[in-house]
Protein backbone atom coordinates (compact mmCIF):
# COMPACT_ATOMS: atom_id res chain seq x y z
CA UNK A 1 0.00 0.00 0.00
CA UNK A 2 0.77 3.76 -0.76
CA UNK A 3 0.65 4.74 2.97
CA UNK A 4 3.20 2.11 4.59
CA UNK A 5 5.97 3.88 2.10
CA UNK A 6 7.77 7.14 3.07
CA UNK A 7 7.82 9.55 0.25
CA UNK A 8 11.07 10.13 -2.10
CA UNK A 9 12.38 8.07 -0.26
CA UNK A 10 14.50 4.74 -1.53
CA UNK A 11 14.00 4.38 -5.03
CA UNK A 12 10.63 6.86 -5.15
CA UNK A 13 12.95 9.12 -7.24
CA UNK A 14 15.35 7.25 -8.72
CA UNK A 15 16.30 10.44 -10.91
CA UNK A 16 17.05 11.92 -7.53
CA UNK A 17 19.12 9.25 -7.15
CA UNK A 18 17.42 7.64 -3.79
CA UNK A 19 19.02 4.12 -3.67
CA UNK A 20 16.86 1.82 -2.04
CA UNK A 21 18.95 1.88 0.98
CA UNK A 22 18.16 2.94 4.80
CA UNK A 23 18.88 6.71 5.31
CA UNK A 24 20.32 8.49 8.26
CA UNK A 25 17.63 9.74 10.38
CA UNK A 26 17.77 13.42 9.75
CA UNK A 27 16.98 12.78 5.80
CA UNK A 28 14.57 10.84 6.22
CA UNK A 29 13.07 13.78 8.51
CA UNK A 30 13.58 16.44 5.76
CA UNK A 31 11.67 14.88 3.47
CA UNK A 32 8.61 13.26 5.31
CA UNK A 33 7.27 16.46 5.42
CA UNK A 34 6.63 16.22 1.96
CA UNK A 35 4.97 12.68 2.18
CA UNK A 36 1.40 13.61 2.89
CA UNK A 37 0.75 14.53 -1.05
CA UNK A 38 1.85 11.44 -2.26
CA UNK A 39 0.37 9.25 0.32
CA UNK A 40 -2.67 10.98 -0.48
CA UNK A 41 -2.25 9.97 -3.92
CA UNK A 42 -5.14 7.84 -5.56
CA UNK A 43 -3.91 7.42 -8.99
CA UNK A 44 -1.22 4.80 -7.64
CA UNK A 45 -3.65 2.28 -6.29
CA UNK A 46 -3.33 0.06 -9.54
CA UNK A 47 0.04 -1.35 -10.14
CA UNK A 48 -0.24 -1.52 -14.13
CA UNK A 49 0.87 -4.25 -16.29
CA UNK A 50 0.62 -3.02 -19.53
CA UNK A 51 -0.86 -0.35 -22.26
CA UNK A 52 -4.62 0.40 -21.76
CA UNK A 53 -5.10 2.51 -24.69
CA UNK A 54 -5.88 1.82 -27.82
CA UNK A 55 -5.34 5.09 -29.91
CA UNK A 56 -3.49 8.16 -29.83
CA UNK A 57 -0.62 8.58 -27.50
CA UNK A 58 -0.39 7.09 -24.45
CA UNK A 59 2.26 8.39 -21.36
CA UNK A 60 3.76 6.45 -18.98
CA UNK A 61 5.21 8.50 -16.62
CA UNK A 62 6.31 9.81 -12.90
CA UNK A 63 5.97 13.74 -11.62
CA UNK A 64 9.75 14.00 -11.66
CA UNK A 65 12.01 16.49 -13.46
CA UNK A 66 12.28 14.21 -16.00
CA UNK A 67 8.66 12.66 -16.09
CA UNK A 68 7.37 16.34 -16.70
CA UNK A 69 9.05 17.20 -19.50
CA UNK A 70 6.62 14.82 -21.69
CA UNK A 71 3.66 16.08 -19.61
CA UNK A 72 4.25 19.75 -19.69
CA UNK A 73 3.96 19.00 -23.26
CA UNK A 74 1.30 16.86 -23.72
CA UNK A 75 -0.75 18.96 -21.90
CA UNK A 76 0.75 22.14 -24.26
CA UNK A 77 -0.68 20.59 -27.46
CA UNK A 78 -4.09 19.64 -25.28
CA UNK A 79 -4.25 23.31 -24.99
CA UNK A 80 -3.00 24.70 -28.45
CA UNK A 81 -4.43 21.70 -30.49
CA UNK A 82 -6.77 19.66 -28.67
CA UNK A 83 -4.54 16.88 -28.54
CA UNK A 84 -5.77 14.66 -26.00
CA UNK A 85 -3.14 11.66 -24.41
CA UNK A 86 -3.76 8.42 -22.05
CA UNK A 87 -2.01 8.47 -18.92
CA UNK A 88 -0.48 5.58 -16.87
CA UNK A 89 1.18 6.14 -13.67
CA UNK A 90 4.30 4.17 -13.26
CA UNK A 91 5.23 4.40 -9.43
CA UNK A 92 8.97 4.19 -9.89
CA UNK A 93 9.59 3.24 -6.38
CA UNK A 94 7.95 -0.13 -6.85
CA UNK A 95 10.10 -0.56 -9.88
CA UNK A 96 6.84 -0.84 -12.30
CA UNK A 97 9.48 0.44 -15.10
CA UNK A 98 11.64 -2.45 -14.79
CA UNK A 99 9.15 -4.71 -15.77
CA UNK A 100 8.92 -6.56 -19.24
CA UNK A 101 5.92 -5.33 -20.63
CA UNK A 102 7.49 -1.51 -19.68
CA UNK A 103 11.21 -2.49 -21.25
CA UNK A 104 9.86 -3.90 -24.53
CA UNK A 105 8.87 -0.24 -24.76
CA UNK A 106 11.32 1.66 -23.03
CA UNK A 107 14.42 -0.56 -22.74
CA UNK A 108 16.12 1.70 -20.44
CA UNK A 109 13.89 0.81 -17.60
CA UNK A 110 12.98 4.43 -16.79
CA UNK A 111 10.49 7.33 -17.27
CA UNK A 112 9.05 9.00 -19.10
CA UNK A 113 8.04 6.53 -22.10
CA UNK A 114 5.14 7.75 -24.75
CA UNK A 115 3.42 5.02 -26.80
CA UNK A 116 1.94 6.42 -29.82
CA UNK A 117 -1.31 3.80 -31.01
CA UNK A 118 -2.02 6.20 -34.23
CA UNK A 119 1.33 4.71 -35.63
CA UNK A 120 1.32 1.30 -35.01
CA UNK A 121 2.20 1.19 -31.24
CA UNK A 122 5.76 2.57 -31.69
CA UNK A 123 7.69 3.89 -28.20
CA UNK A 124 9.54 6.50 -27.94
CA UNK A 125 11.69 6.62 -24.50
CA UNK A 126 14.23 9.42 -23.48
CA UNK A 127 12.92 12.90 -22.73
CA UNK A 128 14.58 14.80 -26.21
CA UNK A 129 13.07 12.17 -28.39
CA UNK A 130 9.75 12.50 -26.62
CA UNK A 131 9.82 15.94 -26.99
CA UNK A 132 10.88 15.84 -30.34
CA UNK A 133 8.89 13.13 -31.74
CA UNK A 134 5.59 14.67 -30.04
CA UNK A 135 6.31 17.94 -31.97
CA UNK A 136 7.54 16.40 -34.83
CA UNK A 137 4.32 14.81 -35.30
CA UNK A 138 1.38 16.78 -33.70
CA UNK A 139 3.46 20.71 -33.56
CA UNK A 140 1.80 21.21 -37.39
CA UNK A 141 1.97 25.00 -36.56
CA UNK A 142 5.43 24.64 -34.72
CA UNK A 143 4.03 26.13 -31.40
CA UNK A 144 6.85 24.61 -29.38
CA UNK A 145 9.00 24.06 -31.92
CA UNK A 146 11.18 25.29 -35.10
CA UNK A 147 11.28 24.78 -38.82
CA UNK A 148 14.79 27.12 -39.18
CA UNK A 149 17.30 24.35 -39.43
CA UNK A 150 19.83 26.08 -37.25
CA UNK A 151 16.89 26.76 -34.67
CA UNK A 152 16.53 23.23 -34.63
CA UNK A 153 19.93 22.73 -33.71
CA UNK A 154 20.45 25.70 -31.17
CA UNK A 155 17.12 23.27 -29.36
CA UNK A 156 18.75 20.12 -29.71
CA UNK A 157 21.71 21.51 -28.13
CA UNK A 158 20.06 22.52 -25.50
CA UNK A 159 18.21 19.60 -24.53
CA UNK A 160 21.27 17.51 -25.41
CA UNK A 161 22.86 19.52 -22.54
CA UNK A 162 19.86 18.99 -20.42
CA UNK A 163 20.63 15.24 -21.12
CA UNK A 164 24.36 15.29 -21.00
CA UNK A 165 24.41 18.03 -17.68
CA UNK A 166 21.50 19.40 -15.77
CA UNK A 167 19.46 16.16 -14.95
CA UNK A 168 22.44 13.89 -14.07
CA UNK A 169 24.33 16.57 -12.12
CA UNK A 170 21.51 17.88 -10.42
CA UNK A 171 20.30 14.27 -9.73
CA UNK A 172 23.85 13.35 -8.44
CA UNK A 173 23.35 16.89 -6.34
CA UNK A 174 19.94 15.91 -4.56
CA UNK A 175 21.88 11.74 -4.21
CA UNK A 176 24.86 13.21 -2.48
CA UNK A 177 22.90 16.31 -0.29
CA UNK A 178 19.51 14.19 0.84
CA UNK A 179 19.60 9.92 -0.23
CA UNK A 180 23.23 8.97 -0.22
CA UNK A 181 23.83 6.69 3.36
CA UNK A 182 26.31 8.78 4.97
CA UNK A 183 27.07 12.57 3.85
CA UNK A 184 30.21 12.80 1.89
CA UNK A 185 31.61 16.37 1.86
CA UNK A 186 33.23 15.68 -1.62
CA UNK A 187 30.37 14.69 -3.10
CA UNK A 188 28.00 17.16 -1.76
CA UNK A 189 30.16 20.20 -3.11
CA UNK A 190 31.08 18.76 -6.38
CA UNK A 191 27.31 18.18 -7.68
CA UNK A 192 25.87 21.43 -5.84
CA UNK A 193 28.60 23.04 -7.56
CA UNK A 194 28.33 21.31 -10.93
CA UNK A 195 24.58 22.23 -10.84
CA UNK A 196 25.61 25.53 -9.87
CA UNK A 197 27.81 25.76 -12.68
CA UNK A 198 25.14 24.65 -15.32
CA UNK A 199 22.35 26.60 -14.02
CA UNK A 200 24.87 29.87 -14.19
CA UNK A 201 25.06 28.97 -17.96
CA UNK A 202 21.38 29.32 -18.07
CA UNK A 203 21.24 32.07 -16.35
CA UNK A 204 24.12 33.62 -18.45
CA UNK A 205 21.85 32.73 -22.03
CA UNK A 206 19.10 34.03 -20.86
CA UNK A 207 20.15 37.84 -19.87
CA UNK A 208 19.08 39.39 -23.17
CA UNK A 209 16.26 36.77 -24.50
CA UNK A 210 13.49 35.28 -22.69
CA UNK A 211 13.74 32.01 -23.66
CA UNK A 212 16.66 29.81 -25.07
CA UNK A 213 16.19 29.66 -28.34
CA UNK A 214 14.62 32.16 -31.00
CA UNK A 215 13.53 34.25 -27.94
CA UNK A 216 10.57 31.99 -28.57
CA UNK A 217 9.13 29.29 -25.54
CA UNK A 218 9.49 25.63 -26.94
CA UNK A 219 10.61 22.27 -26.59
CA UNK A 220 14.22 23.84 -25.44
CA UNK A 221 12.94 25.14 -22.18
CA UNK A 222 10.39 22.60 -21.24
CA UNK A 223 13.57 20.43 -21.18
CA UNK A 224 15.10 21.97 -18.46
CA UNK A 225 12.71 23.50 -16.75
CA UNK A 226 11.44 20.35 -14.20
CA UNK A 227 14.71 20.71 -13.31
CA UNK A 228 15.52 24.68 -12.55
CA UNK A 229 12.07 24.25 -10.67
CA UNK A 230 13.26 21.73 -8.47
CA UNK A 231 16.98 23.87 -7.70
CA UNK A 232 15.75 24.95 -4.14
CA UNK A 233 15.71 20.98 -3.44
CA UNK A 234 18.87 19.92 -4.39
CA UNK A 235 20.33 22.88 -2.39
CA UNK A 236 20.85 25.84 -5.20
CA UNK A 237 19.42 29.36 -4.50
CA UNK A 238 17.74 30.03 -7.69
CA UNK A 239 18.41 34.02 -6.25
CA UNK A 240 21.69 34.11 -7.16
CA UNK A 241 20.51 33.82 -10.69
CA UNK A 242 17.45 36.33 -11.77
CA UNK A 243 17.70 35.79 -15.01
CA UNK A 244 16.81 31.81 -15.05
CA UNK A 245 14.30 32.74 -11.79
CA UNK A 246 12.19 35.12 -14.28
CA UNK A 247 12.40 32.69 -16.87
CA UNK A 248 11.15 30.06 -14.36
CA UNK A 249 8.46 32.23 -13.48
CA UNK A 250 7.83 32.77 -16.79
CA UNK A 251 7.48 29.62 -17.77
CA UNK A 252 5.53 28.59 -14.46
CA UNK A 253 2.72 31.17 -15.26
CA UNK A 254 1.37 28.86 -17.72
CA UNK A 255 -1.76 26.78 -17.37
CA UNK A 256 -0.42 23.81 -19.39
CA UNK A 257 2.76 23.82 -17.53
CA UNK A 258 1.17 24.18 -14.36
CA UNK A 259 -0.99 21.13 -15.28
CA UNK A 260 1.80 19.38 -16.63
CA UNK A 261 3.62 19.23 -12.92
CA UNK A 262 1.04 17.64 -11.23
CA UNK A 263 0.77 14.72 -14.33
CA UNK A 264 0.21 12.05 -12.32
CA UNK A 265 -0.02 14.57 -9.23
CA UNK A 266 1.78 16.99 -7.71
CA UNK A 267 5.13 15.93 -5.77
CA UNK A 268 5.80 19.82 -4.34
CA UNK A 269 8.93 20.11 -4.60
CA UNK A 270 8.91 23.10 -6.55
CA UNK A 271 10.73 26.18 -5.65
CA UNK A 272 7.70 28.16 -4.51
CA UNK A 273 6.48 25.48 -2.98
CA UNK A 274 9.51 24.73 -0.85
CA UNK A 275 9.76 28.11 0.41
CA UNK A 276 6.21 27.89 1.54
CA UNK A 277 7.65 24.87 3.62
CA UNK A 278 10.11 26.48 5.02
CA UNK A 279 7.61 29.36 5.96
CA UNK A 280 5.01 26.39 7.34
CA UNK A 281 7.01 23.99 8.82
CA UNK A 282 9.79 24.88 11.42
CA UNK A 283 10.98 21.48 11.77
CA UNK A 284 11.23 21.01 8.16
CA UNK A 285 12.64 24.62 7.96
CA UNK A 286 15.61 23.86 10.49
CA UNK A 287 16.57 19.93 8.89
CA UNK A 288 17.33 23.05 5.73
CA UNK A 289 18.66 24.90 7.06
CA UNK A 290 21.64 22.31 8.67
CA UNK A 291 21.74 20.55 5.74
CA UNK A 292 22.62 24.30 3.48
CA UNK A 293 25.39 24.53 6.60
CA UNK A 294 26.62 21.22 5.81
CA UNK A 295 26.80 21.78 2.20
CA UNK A 296 28.63 25.09 2.43
CA UNK A 297 31.09 23.45 5.12
CA UNK A 298 31.88 20.59 1.95
CA UNK A 299 32.76 23.72 0.07
CA UNK A 300 34.91 25.22 1.71
CA UNK A 301 36.76 22.21 3.09
CA UNK A 302 37.08 21.67 -0.94
CA UNK A 303 37.93 25.01 -1.83
CA UNK A 304 35.22 25.33 -4.05
CA UNK A 305 34.76 28.69 -5.96
CA UNK A 306 31.62 29.48 -7.91
CA UNK A 307 32.52 29.76 -11.91
CA UNK A 308 30.57 29.65 -15.05
CA UNK A 309 31.53 28.79 -17.81
N1 LIG B 1 17.58 10.67 -19.75
C1 LIG B 1 16.26 10.22 -19.34
C2 LIG B 1 16.28 9.98 -17.84
C3 LIG B 1 15.05 9.26 -17.38
C4 LIG B 1 15.14 8.97 -15.89
O1 LIG B 1 16.22 8.91 -15.32
N2 LIG B 1 13.97 8.78 -15.27
C5 LIG B 1 13.91 8.49 -13.85
C6 LIG B 1 12.87 9.38 -13.18
S1 LIG B 1 13.20 11.10 -13.44
C7 LIG B 1 13.48 7.07 -13.60
O2 LIG B 1 12.70 6.53 -14.32
N3 LIG B 1 13.99 6.47 -12.52
C8 LIG B 1 13.62 5.15 -12.14
C9 LIG B 1 14.76 4.17 -12.18
O3 LIG B 1 15.92 4.59 -12.22
O4 LIG B 1 14.50 2.99 -12.18
C10 LIG B 1 15.23 11.26 -19.73
O5 LIG B 1 15.55 12.44 -19.75
O6 LIG B 1 14.10 10.88 -20.03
Amino acid sequence: MLSSRPLISRSSLRILHIPRIAQRDNTRASFSTFTVRLQQNKTMAERPTGLKAISGIELLTFPTPNGVKASILLEELKEAYGKEYTMQAIDIRTNVQKEPWFTKLGPNGRIPVIVDHDQGGFAVQEGLAILSYLTRHYDPDHKFSFTDPFDISRAEQWMAWQHGGLGPMQGQANHFNRFAPERIPYGMQRYTGETERLVGILDNHLKDQDYLVGNKYSIADIASFGWVNGLRFAGVDIDRFPNLKAWAERILARPAVAKGLAVPFDMGLGNDQYLKKLEDDREFAEKEKALAEQIQAAKEKYGYKYASP
